[in-house]
């Protein structure tokens, strides 16, 4: 892969990882109501996947979906807003955290029940393939919403109607506190795929270039009139489900050894090929703190140059300091607006 392409990786992933930071402290200070489920540590997936698709693919996320939104390329203030519930949120301020919408990005959400993304993405893929259309809806979840009936149903009627779908799992092992072999008889997530006769694969989800390299070939061939396809991302996420959760559950020596692979860390050391030695920076932020920490890993390392981390962390620390302040003071969506909206289905009409 090209220096410029995987810079760029770099940078995506370190801006998700400083979004979701800053968005932790956020709710931590009362900011951001209901539940915030986090993304660190899985951001590979949604970048690869994501910087792999074009603008007229379509995406149906989860409720752990704001860094699926950022990689779109949806204004990290619209987003922030969104999550403080303020009217000038991508959403109107309708949705929250789980709920992120963006129909000219062809960003379709955003959903907090479990297993809700299949029929949502068998529906639109159906959609693509009765215009002759040569787009993708590429399709997220986790490894827990593989037992849900919807996945079932869904990969049936995507397999018999050959609809263009790419049915992305991304495997951080845990359904809530529940590890994968607690709460599933099969383990390898892409091997259910079978059952429906959709080819899948089993991909390092820390890796961002294997990511892209795996979703551009997969996005290819259901281009081409291939059908569905499912990728399994193996991934890991280090905070706890949501900001409810401590995540006590997990062994210390896995988080440990799951630390070792993190994908800013893998993508970090793949520029040593392009980049010479250099020195350390220093941090200012506590968001900030976790990005210097893998800076400081890549200096230590000799895998960076410092006017790239330089200009990189100052751009990310400006963006997610505009954003808190875009949210902060923005106008909170009124509650007459919220009812009338809600009560008169008039959401639909302002977000389609
Ligand atoms: C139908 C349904 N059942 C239960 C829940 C409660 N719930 C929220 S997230 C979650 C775990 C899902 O785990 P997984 O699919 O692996 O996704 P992850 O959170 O690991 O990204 C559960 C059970 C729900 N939201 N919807
Ligand atoms: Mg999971």
């Amino acid at each position: 892969m090209d220096h410029e392409r995987l810079q760029g990786f770099l940078y995506d992933m370190l801006l998700a990882r400083a979004f979701e930071e800053r968005a932790a402290q956020e709710y931590t200070q009362g900011h951001i109501a209901g539940f915030l489920h986090l993304y660190p540590g899985e951001e590979a997936v949604a970048v690869g996947s994501i910087r792999a698709a074009e603008p007229s693919d379509y995406i149906v996320s989860t409720y752990r979906e704001h860094v699926h939104a950022l990689i779109r390329d949806i204004e990290p203030k619209k987003i922030m807003a969104e999550l403080y519930g303020k009217s000038t949120g991508v959403s109107r301020g309708m949705g929250g955290s789980m709920h992120l919408f963006d129909k000219e990005r062809r960003f379709m959400g955003g959903y907090a029940i479990v297993g809700e993304t299949f029929p949502i993405a068998a529906g639109i893929g159906y959609s693509i393939l009765y215009r002759h259309l040569p787009e993708v809806v590429l399709c997220y979840f986790g490894d827990g919403a593989v037992n849900q009936g919807t996945f079932h149903e869904s990969l049936n009627m995507a397999a018999l109607w050959k609809l263009p779908v790419l049915f992305i799992c991304e495997n951080n092992h845990y359904q809530i506190g529940t590890e994968i072999h607690r709460h599933s008889a099969v383990v390898d997530v892409y091997k259910r795929a079978a059952s429906y006769a959709i080819p899948a694969e089993q991909v390092d989800g820390m890796d961002v270039e294997q990511v892209y390299a795996h979703t551009h070939s997969a996005l290819d061939r259901i281009r081409a009139g291939g059908g569905p396809y499912l990728l399994e991302f193996q991934t890991y996420r280090y905070r706890g489900h949501s900001m409810a959760d401590p995540g006590a559950y997990r062994p210390p020596a896995e988080v440990r050894a799951f630390g070792g692979q993190d994908p800013i860390l893998l993508a970090t050391r793949e520029l040593a090929r392009h980049n010479p030695p250099s020195k350390s920076a220093q941090a200012s932020d506590p968001a900030m703190d976790v990005i210097q920490q893998h800076i400081d890993k890549g200096f230590a390392a000799g895998h960076w140059q410092q006017e790239d981390v330089a200009t990189m962390k100052a751009q990310i620390q400006q963006i997610l300091d505009e954003a808190v302040a875009f949210a902060q003071s923005s106008p909170s969506l009124s509650m007459d607006d919220a009812v009338y909206l809600a009560n008169q289905n008039h959401a639909h009409e302002v977000l389609f």
